[in-house]
């Protein structure tokens, strides 16, 4: 599933960035859809492509990932991770099991980049219990 932090616009004076078109600002929101609903127990890939010219440390809770290529090229050494540095234009990878119910955040972790819309919404659910 490919995510893409993207700006929005400088126009505006609280959402800055987006998110798949989405911002979500400040604490979150509650109530806000989920970007994805991931299957609990299975094993996800996600690619990340930063579609902006600055440079954006994606943070995911609850979760270990190991990036699998950046820009098309495998990444040698597959270390766990829970924050992947995206430069500029960046395509990334990432893959992980899905082993924990429930709502996570996957953010850029640059606190105004957060605050101001680089951030979303995970959540992982069993078949069932997907909305
Ligand atoms: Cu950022």
């Amino acid at each position: 599933m490919p995510i893409a932090p993207n700006v929005l616009t400088t126009d505006m004076a609280q959402a800055i960035w987006s998110i798949n078109g989405t911002s979500m600002t400040g604490d979150g929101h509650a109530g806000m859809a989920p970007l994805l609903t991931l299957g609990r127990g299975k094993t996800h890939l996600i690619t990340m492509r930063n579609r902006t010219a600055w440079w954006h440390p994606m943070h995911l809770h609850g979760f270990s990932f190991r990036v699998l290529t950046r820009n098309g090229a495998a990444v040698p050494h597959r270390r766990w991770a829970d924050t992947v540095l995206m430069a500029p234009e960046d395509t990334i990878e990432i893959a992980f099991v899905a082993d924990a119910p429930g709502d996570w955040m996957l953010h850029c972790h640059v606190t105004d980049h957060q605050m101001t819309g680089l951030m979303t919404v995970l959540r992982v659910a069993d078949a069932e219990d997907r909305r």
